[in-house]
Protein backbone atom coordinates (compact mmCIF):
# COMPACT_ATOMS: atom_id res chain seq x y z
CA UNK A 1 0.00 0.00 0.00
CA UNK A 2 1.56 3.37 -0.93
CA UNK A 3 2.36 6.16 2.17
CA UNK A 4 1.70 9.23 1.49
CA UNK A 5 2.85 11.84 4.09
CA UNK A 6 0.26 15.27 4.43
CA UNK A 7 2.47 17.75 5.89
CA UNK A 8 -0.07 20.83 7.19
CA UNK A 9 -2.82 18.38 7.14
CA UNK A 10 -5.29 20.31 9.69
CA UNK A 11 -5.32 23.30 6.79
CA UNK A 12 -8.05 23.99 4.55
CA UNK A 13 -6.72 21.64 2.16
CA UNK A 14 -5.01 19.24 3.76
CA UNK A 15 -7.67 17.71 5.94
CA UNK A 16 -9.82 17.20 2.92
CA UNK A 17 -6.54 16.04 0.85
CA UNK A 18 -5.99 13.37 4.06
CA UNK A 19 -9.58 11.64 3.55
CA UNK A 20 -9.13 11.56 0.08
CA UNK A 21 -6.20 9.57 -0.53
CA UNK A 22 -7.76 7.59 2.77
CA UNK A 23 -10.46 6.88 1.16
CA UNK A 24 -8.50 5.01 -2.11
CA UNK A 25 -6.48 2.68 -0.36
CA UNK A 26 -3.74 4.47 0.39
CA UNK A 27 -2.14 5.07 3.78
CA UNK A 28 -2.13 8.25 5.20
CA UNK A 29 0.12 10.39 7.56
CA UNK A 30 -0.93 14.15 8.47
CA UNK A 31 1.37 16.56 10.42
CA UNK A 32 0.59 19.68 11.68
CA UNK A 33 1.35 22.42 14.65
CA UNK A 34 -2.04 23.77 14.59
CA UNK A 35 -0.71 27.02 13.56
CA UNK A 36 -3.96 28.18 11.51
CA UNK A 37 -6.28 27.32 14.47
CA UNK A 38 -4.04 29.11 16.99
CA UNK A 39 -3.63 32.78 14.29
CA UNK A 40 -7.33 32.50 14.25
CA UNK A 41 -8.00 32.55 17.93
CA UNK A 42 -5.03 35.13 17.98
CA UNK A 43 -6.64 37.16 15.40
CA UNK A 44 -9.77 36.92 15.90
CA UNK A 45 -11.39 35.94 12.66
CA UNK A 46 -14.59 34.11 13.72
CA UNK A 47 -15.40 30.59 12.02
CA UNK A 48 -18.63 29.28 9.83
CA UNK A 49 -18.57 26.57 12.10
CA UNK A 50 -16.25 24.69 14.71
CA UNK A 51 -13.83 22.09 13.64
CA UNK A 52 -12.88 19.48 15.88
CA UNK A 53 -8.79 18.36 16.82
CA UNK A 54 -6.63 16.80 13.78
CA UNK A 55 -7.39 13.89 16.53
CA UNK A 56 -11.05 14.24 16.85
CA UNK A 57 -10.96 14.11 13.50
CA UNK A 58 -8.68 10.93 12.59
CA UNK A 59 -10.90 9.09 15.29
CA UNK A 60 -13.98 9.83 13.25
CA UNK A 61 -12.72 8.93 10.21
CA UNK A 62 -11.63 5.69 12.05
CA UNK A 63 -14.95 4.92 13.52
CA UNK A 64 -16.85 6.34 9.81
CA UNK A 65 -14.77 4.30 7.60
CA UNK A 66 -12.85 1.84 9.56
CA UNK A 67 -9.35 3.93 7.64
CA UNK A 68 -6.55 4.90 9.83
CA UNK A 69 -4.88 8.42 9.54
CA UNK A 70 -2.04 8.55 11.54
CA UNK A 71 -1.56 11.97 13.44
CA UNK A 72 1.79 13.83 14.45
CA UNK A 73 1.33 16.77 16.28
CA UNK A 74 4.53 18.59 15.14
CA UNK A 75 6.12 21.99 14.03
CA UNK A 76 7.76 20.86 10.96
CA UNK A 77 10.07 24.10 11.11
CA UNK A 78 12.11 22.04 13.79
CA UNK A 79 14.38 19.71 11.06
CA UNK A 80 14.15 17.22 13.78
CA UNK A 81 10.30 16.97 13.35
CA UNK A 82 10.94 16.48 9.65
CA UNK A 83 13.13 14.15 9.76
CA UNK A 84 11.52 11.99 12.23
CA UNK A 85 9.04 11.35 9.43
CA UNK A 86 11.65 9.77 7.57
CA UNK A 87 14.12 8.02 9.61
CA UNK A 88 11.44 5.87 11.76
CA UNK A 89 12.17 8.07 14.95
CA UNK A 90 8.38 9.43 14.38
CA UNK A 91 6.03 9.72 17.33
CA UNK A 92 2.45 9.42 16.33
CA UNK A 93 0.26 11.06 18.25
CA UNK A 94 -3.01 9.39 17.02
CA UNK A 95 -2.75 5.78 15.09
CA UNK A 96 -4.36 2.61 15.64
CA UNK A 97 -1.30 0.79 14.28
CA UNK A 98 1.90 2.93 16.38
CA UNK A 99 4.89 1.46 13.96
CA UNK A 100 6.60 3.67 11.77
CA UNK A 101 4.64 3.35 8.28
CA UNK A 102 8.41 3.60 6.39
CA UNK A 103 9.33 6.38 4.04
CA UNK A 104 6.79 7.60 2.19
CA UNK A 105 6.15 7.66 -1.47
CA UNK A 106 5.01 10.67 -1.85
CA UNK A 107 5.23 13.79 0.56
CA UNK A 108 2.19 16.59 -0.23
CA UNK A 109 3.78 19.90 1.22
CA UNK A 110 0.81 22.05 2.35
CA UNK A 111 2.37 23.32 5.68
CA UNK A 112 3.23 27.09 4.87
CA UNK A 113 1.57 30.36 6.35
CA UNK A 114 -0.96 30.74 3.42
CA UNK A 115 -2.70 33.98 3.66
CA UNK A 116 -1.43 37.15 1.96
CA UNK A 117 -2.87 39.70 4.36
CA UNK A 118 -1.11 38.29 6.57
CA UNK A 119 2.12 38.43 5.81
CA UNK A 120 1.43 41.86 5.07
CA UNK A 121 -0.12 43.28 8.77
CA UNK A 122 2.75 44.08 10.46
CA UNK A 123 6.63 43.14 10.81
CA UNK A 124 5.87 40.34 13.20
CA UNK A 125 3.71 38.51 11.06
CA UNK A 126 5.67 39.12 7.92
CA UNK A 127 8.94 37.58 9.67
CA UNK A 128 6.61 34.65 10.89
CA UNK A 129 5.54 33.62 7.26
CA UNK A 130 8.88 34.13 5.97
CA UNK A 131 10.72 31.90 8.85
CA UNK A 132 8.14 29.47 8.43
CA UNK A 133 7.50 28.80 4.73
CA UNK A 134 11.04 28.57 4.04
CA UNK A 135 12.11 26.80 6.67
CA UNK A 136 9.64 23.99 6.43
CA UNK A 137 10.58 23.61 2.58
CA UNK A 138 14.13 23.90 3.00
CA UNK A 139 13.70 20.95 6.09
CA UNK A 140 11.69 19.03 3.03
CA UNK A 141 13.75 19.08 0.98
CA UNK A 142 17.43 18.06 3.02
CA UNK A 143 14.98 15.27 4.90
CA UNK A 144 14.64 14.04 1.42
CA UNK A 145 17.93 14.76 0.49
CA UNK A 146 19.56 12.10 3.03
CA UNK A 147 16.48 9.84 3.41
CA UNK A 148 14.38 9.71 0.42
CA UNK A 149 15.75 10.93 -2.95
CA UNK A 150 13.21 8.97 -4.53
CA UNK A 151 9.76 10.05 -2.73
CA UNK A 152 7.92 12.05 -5.07
CA UNK A 153 7.31 15.66 -3.62
CA UNK A 154 3.89 17.70 -4.37
CA UNK A 155 4.50 21.22 -3.47
CA UNK A 156 2.13 23.47 -3.11
CA UNK A 157 2.93 27.27 -5.10
CA UNK A 158 0.15 29.48 -6.27
CA UNK A 159 -0.36 31.13 -9.68
CA UNK A 160 0.05 34.55 -7.46
CA UNK A 161 3.56 33.65 -7.99
CA UNK A 162 3.55 35.13 -11.69
CA UNK A 163 2.20 38.44 -11.10
CA UNK A 164 -0.05 39.74 -13.61
CA UNK A 165 2.81 40.72 -16.42
CA UNK A 166 1.50 41.52 -19.62
CA UNK A 167 2.39 38.43 -21.26
CA UNK A 168 0.58 34.82 -21.67
CA UNK A 169 1.51 32.84 -18.62
CA UNK A 170 3.20 29.69 -19.23
CA UNK A 171 2.85 26.38 -16.97
CA UNK A 172 6.15 27.10 -14.91
CA UNK A 173 9.11 27.42 -17.95
CA UNK A 174 9.93 29.67 -20.47
CA UNK A 175 11.20 29.56 -24.01
CA UNK A 176 13.74 32.25 -24.21
CA UNK A 177 15.53 33.51 -27.39
CA UNK A 178 18.56 36.18 -26.80
CA UNK A 179 21.19 36.99 -28.89
CA UNK A 180 20.81 34.02 -31.52
CA UNK A 181 21.12 31.32 -28.69
CA UNK A 182 18.08 29.55 -27.01
CA UNK A 183 17.64 28.30 -22.91
CA UNK A 184 14.33 27.49 -21.18
CA UNK A 185 14.09 29.01 -17.69
CA UNK A 186 11.55 29.60 -14.50
CA UNK A 187 8.97 31.84 -15.86
CA UNK A 188 9.62 35.25 -14.24
CA UNK A 189 8.65 35.72 -11.12
CA UNK A 190 7.17 38.79 -9.53
CA UNK A 191 4.58 37.94 -6.48
CA UNK A 192 2.30 40.99 -5.45
CA UNK A 193 2.45 39.79 -0.96
CA UNK A 194 5.12 38.81 1.11
CA UNK A 195 3.16 35.88 1.21
CA UNK A 196 3.69 35.06 -2.93
CA UNK A 197 7.16 35.88 -2.51
CA UNK A 198 8.11 33.16 -0.07
CA UNK A 199 6.36 30.55 -2.62
CA UNK A 200 8.24 32.60 -5.33
CA UNK A 201 11.38 31.65 -2.90
CA UNK A 202 10.34 28.14 -1.99
CA UNK A 203 10.44 27.45 -6.05
CA UNK A 204 13.76 28.37 -6.22
CA UNK A 205 14.85 26.50 -3.51
CA UNK A 206 13.08 23.59 -5.06
CA UNK A 207 14.95 24.03 -8.01
CA UNK A 208 18.19 23.66 -6.56
CA UNK A 209 17.55 20.75 -5.11
CA UNK A 210 16.04 18.75 -8.28
CA UNK A 211 19.34 20.16 -10.13
CA UNK A 212 21.66 19.51 -7.00
CA UNK A 213 20.10 16.21 -5.39
CA UNK A 214 18.19 14.48 -8.26
CA UNK A 215 14.79 15.19 -6.14
CA UNK A 216 11.93 14.79 -8.12
CA UNK A 217 9.12 17.44 -7.42
CA UNK A 218 5.99 18.73 -9.01
CA UNK A 219 5.09 22.36 -7.93
CA UNK A 220 1.29 23.39 -8.29
CA UNK A 221 0.94 26.99 -8.77
CA UNK A 222 -2.57 26.97 -7.52
CA UNK A 223 -5.18 30.00 -7.79
CA UNK A 224 -7.87 30.85 -5.19
CA UNK A 225 -10.04 27.83 -4.01
CA UNK A 226 -13.60 27.40 -3.15
CA UNK A 227 -15.96 25.62 -1.35
CA UNK A 228 -15.84 22.98 1.31
CA UNK A 229 -17.63 20.35 0.30
CA UNK A 230 -16.00 16.85 -0.94
CA UNK A 231 -17.02 13.63 -1.45
CA UNK A 232 -15.33 12.22 2.22
CA UNK A 233 -16.96 15.12 4.23
CA UNK A 234 -20.30 14.39 3.39
CA UNK A 235 -19.78 11.19 5.13
CA UNK A 236 -20.26 12.86 8.44
CA UNK A 237 -20.68 16.68 9.63
CA UNK A 238 -17.83 16.88 12.02
CA UNK A 239 -15.53 16.14 9.18
CA UNK A 240 -15.94 19.10 7.23
CA UNK A 241 -12.93 21.20 6.53
CA UNK A 242 -12.02 24.83 7.82
CA UNK A 243 -13.98 27.55 6.39
CA UNK A 244 -13.00 31.12 6.68
CA UNK A 245 -14.34 34.21 5.41
CA UNK A 246 -12.77 37.03 7.07
CA UNK A 247 -10.54 39.45 5.46
CA UNK A 248 -7.46 37.40 6.65
CA UNK A 249 -8.19 33.76 5.85
CA UNK A 250 -10.75 33.67 3.58
CA UNK A 251 -10.61 33.62 -0.01
CA UNK A 252 -12.57 35.51 -2.24
CA UNK A 253 -15.77 33.45 -3.20
CA UNK A 254 -16.12 32.10 0.37
CA UNK A 255 -16.29 35.27 1.69
CA UNK A 256 -18.56 36.75 -0.60
CA UNK A 257 -21.21 34.38 -0.44
CA UNK A 258 -21.14 34.39 3.32
CA UNK A 259 -21.61 38.45 2.92
CA UNK A 260 -24.64 37.57 0.58
CA UNK A 261 -26.10 35.17 3.15
CA UNK A 262 -25.97 38.18 6.19
CA UNK A 263 -26.60 41.20 3.80
CA UNK A 264 -22.86 42.24 4.10
CA UNK A 265 -22.46 44.67 0.54
CA UNK A 266 -19.77 42.49 -1.28
CA UNK A 267 -16.76 43.93 -0.68
CA UNK A 268 -14.80 44.68 -4.02
CA UNK A 269 -11.57 45.87 -3.93
CA UNK A 270 -10.97 49.01 -6.17
CA UNK A 271 -11.74 48.94 -9.89
CA UNK A 272 -12.65 45.15 -9.52
CA UNK A 273 -11.03 44.09 -12.84
CA UNK A 274 -8.34 41.85 -11.13
CA UNK A 275 -8.70 38.24 -12.65
CA UNK A 276 -6.88 35.07 -11.37
CA UNK A 277 -7.98 31.15 -11.71
CA UNK A 278 -10.08 29.75 -9.85
CA UNK A 279 -10.60 26.25 -8.73
CA UNK A 280 -13.30 24.25 -6.68
CA UNK A 281 -11.77 22.18 -3.49
CA UNK A 282 -12.84 19.23 -5.18
CA UNK A 283 -10.66 19.72 -8.07
CA UNK A 284 -7.93 20.44 -6.02
CA UNK A 285 -8.08 16.93 -4.88
CA UNK A 286 -8.44 15.37 -8.21
CA UNK A 287 -5.17 17.65 -9.24
CA UNK A 288 -3.08 16.36 -6.20
CA UNK A 289 -4.25 13.02 -6.86
CA UNK A 290 -3.56 12.84 -10.80
CA UNK A 291 0.43 14.34 -9.97
CA UNK A 292 0.76 11.43 -7.15
CA UNK A 293 -0.67 9.17 -9.82
CA UNK A 294 1.90 10.08 -12.29
CA UNK A 295 4.70 11.24 -10.59
CA UNK A 296 7.67 13.31 -11.76
CA UNK A 297 10.55 11.95 -12.46
CA UNK A 298 14.08 11.79 -10.95
CA UNK A 299 16.11 15.18 -11.43
CA UNK A 300 12.55 16.84 -13.01
CA UNK A 301 10.81 19.80 -11.24
CA UNK A 302 7.35 19.47 -13.02
CA UNK A 303 5.05 22.44 -13.26
CA UNK A 304 1.12 22.99 -13.30
CA UNK A 305 -1.30 25.57 -13.13
CA UNK A 306 -3.60 24.50 -11.12
CA UNK A 307 -7.03 26.90 -12.05
CA UNK A 308 -9.60 25.92 -13.61
CA UNK A 309 -11.12 29.29 -15.09
CA UNK A 310 -10.08 32.77 -15.43
CA UNK A 311 -12.91 35.45 -13.45
CA UNK A 312 -12.07 38.67 -12.71
CA UNK A 313 -13.63 40.18 -9.40
CA UNK A 314 -16.82 41.80 -10.50
CA UNK A 315 -17.29 38.44 -12.16
CA UNK A 316 -17.36 36.33 -8.86
CA UNK A 317 -19.67 39.47 -7.63
CA UNK A 318 -22.30 39.59 -10.45
CA UNK A 319 -22.37 35.74 -10.02
CA UNK A 320 -22.94 35.93 -6.52
CA UNK A 321 -25.32 38.83 -6.59
CA UNK A 322 -27.33 36.92 -9.02
CA UNK A 323 -27.50 33.66 -7.53
CA UNK A 324 -27.75 35.17 -3.87
CA UNK A 325 -31.12 37.37 -4.96
CA UNK A 326 -32.85 34.16 -6.27
CA UNK A 327 -32.10 32.33 -3.00
CA UNK A 328 -34.20 35.53 -1.56
CA UNK A 329 -31.12 37.69 -0.02
CA UNK A 330 -30.63 41.18 -0.20
CA UNK A 331 -26.74 41.22 -1.88
CA UNK A 332 -25.45 44.60 -2.66
CA UNK A 333 -22.01 44.97 -4.37
CA UNK A 334 -20.12 48.13 -3.05
CA UNK A 335 -16.66 48.98 -4.98
CA UNK A 336 -14.44 50.25 -1.74
CA UNK A 337 -10.93 52.05 -1.42
CA UNK A 338 -8.60 48.84 -2.81
CA UNK A 339 -6.81 48.03 1.01
CA UNK A 340 -4.14 46.09 -1.60
CA UNK A 341 -1.45 47.13 -4.34
CA UNK A 342 -2.06 45.31 -7.20
CA UNK A 343 -3.68 45.76 -10.60
CA UNK A 344 -6.74 46.07 -11.03
CA UNK A 345 -6.98 46.14 -15.22
CA UNK A 346 -4.50 43.99 -16.76
CA UNK A 347 -3.90 41.38 -18.86
CA UNK A 348 -4.45 37.99 -17.94
CA UNK A 349 -3.80 34.68 -19.83
CA UNK A 350 -2.28 32.12 -18.73
CA UNK A 351 -2.28 28.08 -19.97
CA UNK A 352 -3.25 25.61 -17.94
CA UNK A 353 -3.69 22.64 -19.71
CA UNK A 354 -1.24 20.30 -18.08
CA UNK A 355 -3.31 18.91 -15.33
CA UNK A 356 -6.21 18.10 -17.74
CA UNK A 357 -3.30 16.34 -19.79
CA UNK A 358 -2.70 14.09 -16.96
CA UNK A 359 -6.76 13.39 -16.60
CA UNK A 360 -8.25 16.13 -14.36
CA UNK A 361 -11.70 17.02 -15.08
CA UNK A 362 -12.70 20.03 -14.75
CA UNK A 363 -15.72 21.91 -12.61
CA UNK A 364 -16.65 25.23 -13.00
CA UNK A 365 -18.22 28.03 -10.79
CA UNK A 366 -21.67 27.83 -11.80
CA UNK A 367 -25.23 28.95 -11.00
CA UNK A 368 -25.18 25.72 -9.57
CA UNK A 369 -22.51 25.60 -7.71
CA UNK A 370 -22.79 28.73 -6.43
CA UNK A 371 -26.60 27.86 -5.55
CA UNK A 372 -25.17 24.55 -3.18
CA UNK A 373 -22.55 27.15 -1.48
CA UNK A 374 -25.38 29.31 -0.65
CA UNK A 375 -27.13 26.93 1.02
CA UNK A 376 -24.58 25.19 2.80
CA UNK A 377 -23.51 28.55 4.22
CA UNK A 378 -27.18 29.55 4.64
CA UNK A 379 -27.48 26.64 7.48
CA UNK A 380 -24.69 27.84 9.55
CA UNK A 381 -26.15 31.96 9.27
CA UNK A 382 -26.33 32.58 12.47
CA UNK A 383 -22.66 31.90 13.41
CA UNK A 384 -21.67 34.71 11.17
CA UNK A 385 -19.56 37.58 12.73
CA UNK A 386 -20.12 40.68 10.41
CA UNK A 387 -17.25 42.64 12.68
CA UNK A 388 -14.58 39.80 11.32
CA UNK A 389 -15.36 40.76 7.48
CA UNK A 390 -13.79 43.92 6.78
CA UNK A 391 -10.52 45.10 8.96
CA UNK A 392 -8.65 47.03 6.31
CA UNK A 393 -5.49 45.65 6.34
CA UNK A 394 -3.11 48.02 4.37
CA UNK A 395 -0.64 46.71 2.52
CA UNK A 396 1.71 49.59 1.73
N1 LIG B 1 -10.64 40.54 -3.31
C1 LIG B 1 -11.66 41.48 -3.32
N2 LIG B 1 -12.49 41.54 -2.23
C2 LIG B 1 -12.35 40.71 -1.16
C3 LIG B 1 -11.32 39.75 -1.15
C4 LIG B 1 -10.49 39.70 -2.25
O1 LIG B 1 -11.82 42.25 -4.27
O2 LIG B 1 -13.14 40.83 -0.22
C5 LIG B 1 -9.75 40.44 -4.47
C6 LIG B 1 -8.30 40.62 -4.11
O3 LIG B 1 -7.93 41.99 -4.08
C7 LIG B 1 -7.61 39.82 -5.19
C8 LIG B 1 -8.61 38.70 -5.50
O4 LIG B 1 -9.85 39.14 -4.98
O5 LIG B 1 -7.43 40.60 -6.34
C9 LIG B 1 -8.27 37.37 -4.87
O6 LIG B 1 -8.10 37.55 -3.48
P1 LIG B 1 -8.15 36.32 -2.44
O7 LIG B 1 -8.09 36.92 -1.07
O8 LIG B 1 -9.25 35.40 -2.76
O9 LIG B 1 -6.81 35.54 -2.81
P2 LIG B 1 -5.27 35.82 -2.52
O10 LIG B 1 -5.04 36.84 -1.47
O11 LIG B 1 -4.60 36.06 -3.84
O12 LIG B 1 -4.77 34.44 -1.93
C10 LIG B 1 -5.49 33.22 -2.10
C11 LIG B 1 -5.03 32.24 -1.06
C12 LIG B 1 -3.56 31.91 -1.28
C13 LIG B 1 -3.37 31.46 -2.71
C14 LIG B 1 -3.89 32.47 -3.68
C15 LIG B 1 -3.86 32.03 -5.12
O13 LIG B 1 -5.23 32.76 0.25
O14 LIG B 1 -3.13 30.93 -0.35
O15 LIG B 1 -2.00 31.24 -2.95
O16 LIG B 1 -5.28 32.72 -3.39
S1 LIG B 1 -3.54 33.35 -6.23
O17 LIG B 1 -4.50 34.42 -5.96
O18 LIG B 1 -3.69 32.87 -7.59
O19 LIG B 1 -2.20 33.81 -5.98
Amino acid sequence: MSHILVLGGDGYLGWPTAMHFSNRGYEVTVVDNYFRRNACTELDTGMLYPVPTLIERAKIWYEKTGREIKVVIGDLASPETMRSLFDGRVRYQWAVNSSFSGIPETVVHYAEQPSAPYSLMDYQHADITLVNNLRVTNNLLWAARDYARDTHIIKLGTMGEYGTPNIDIEEGWLDVEHKGRKDTFLFPRQAGSLYHTTKVMDTDLIWFAVRMWDLRVTDLMQGPVYGFETDESMIDDRLKTIFNYDEIFGTIVNRFVTQGVVGYPLTVYGGGGQTRGYLNIKDTLQCIQKAAETPARQSELRIFNQIMETLSVNDVATLTQRVGQKRGHDVEIKSIANPRKEAEEHYYNPTYQGLQDIGVEPHFLTDEVMDRLFSLVESYRDNIRKDVIFKGIKWT
